[in-house]
């Protein structure tokens, strides 16, 4: 943002390199406690996704939004949220992730102008498609099973990482779906420039010392 253009790949492929996906769902405490925790733990974007049962919504889903931005603006990690793009601008959110159920790529990348655009894609043709509508890097996955995702597509392991580097999609990309502080190096190892996490981070007995972990893998991966 800051009115200084669309923000570069080698910057975004930095923020990707430990991404937090995070909700009140997903948090068996307070979310913002967790999100603290995280971000000391260094990760390096943070996307909001308020999904599934229990969701909060209006003003309760607002004020977590803004309580969480908060979170992350005093550390300078970007701001994500997700699919709500009317939300993403309301509170001045550093851009917004979709799917491809979602918002189209192309629509939403008019409404946001030069704030980060994520999407989701499955195949080579998606891939393909987001990146002519504009998208800042994409999510790819579920690489491997996932619990936290209701309606998540079947695993695809690693190999579609490859594929699409080798296919010659050149955007930044982040894996994301059942990743571990295990596997995340082959993740980034297959073409990925950085893991995108829920429960891993979310769920972890300590927070802090799991997104430290997976910032330590990432660096030593991607340097
Ligand atoms: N999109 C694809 S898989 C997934 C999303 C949002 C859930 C990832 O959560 P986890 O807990 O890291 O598997
Ligand atoms: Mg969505």
């Amino acid at each position: 943002g800051g009115g200084s253009g669309r923000i570069e790949a080698a910057r975004m492929r930095q923020l990707l390199r430990t991404y937090l996906v995070i909700g009140s769902t997903n948090c068996c405490i307070e979310p913002l406690r967790v999100l603290e925790e995280a971000l000391a733990g260094g990760v390096t974007l943070v996307q909001f996704r308020e999904k599934g049962p229990g969701a909060l919504t209006g003003a309760p889903l607002r004020e977590l939004a803004v309580q969480l931005q908060g979170a992350c603006r005093q550390r300078g990690v970007p701001f994500l949220v997700n699919d709500d793009v009317e939300l993403a601008l309301a509170i001045g959110a550093d851009g917004v992730h979709v799917g491809q159920e979602d918002e189209a790529a192309v629509r939403v990348r008019a409404r946001i102008g030069d704030r980060i655009l994520g999407v989701s894609a499955h195949t080579l043709a998606e891939a393909e498609a987001a990146v002519r509508h504009g998208a800042d890097y994409l999510g790819i996955g579920p690489i491997y099973p996932t619990a936290s995702k209701a309606d998540a597509k079947a695993p695809q392991g690693p190999g579609i990482l490859r594929e699409l580097r080798a296919c010659g999609i050149a955007l930044p990309l982040v894996g994301i779906g059942g990743i571990t502080i295990e596997s995340a190096g082959e993740i980034i190892r297959a073409g990925a420039d950085g893991i995108a996490v829920i429960s891993a981070i979310t769920q972890a007995a300590d927070v802090r010392e799991a997104a430290t972990r997976f910032v330590a893998g990432s660096i030593a991966e991607s340097s």
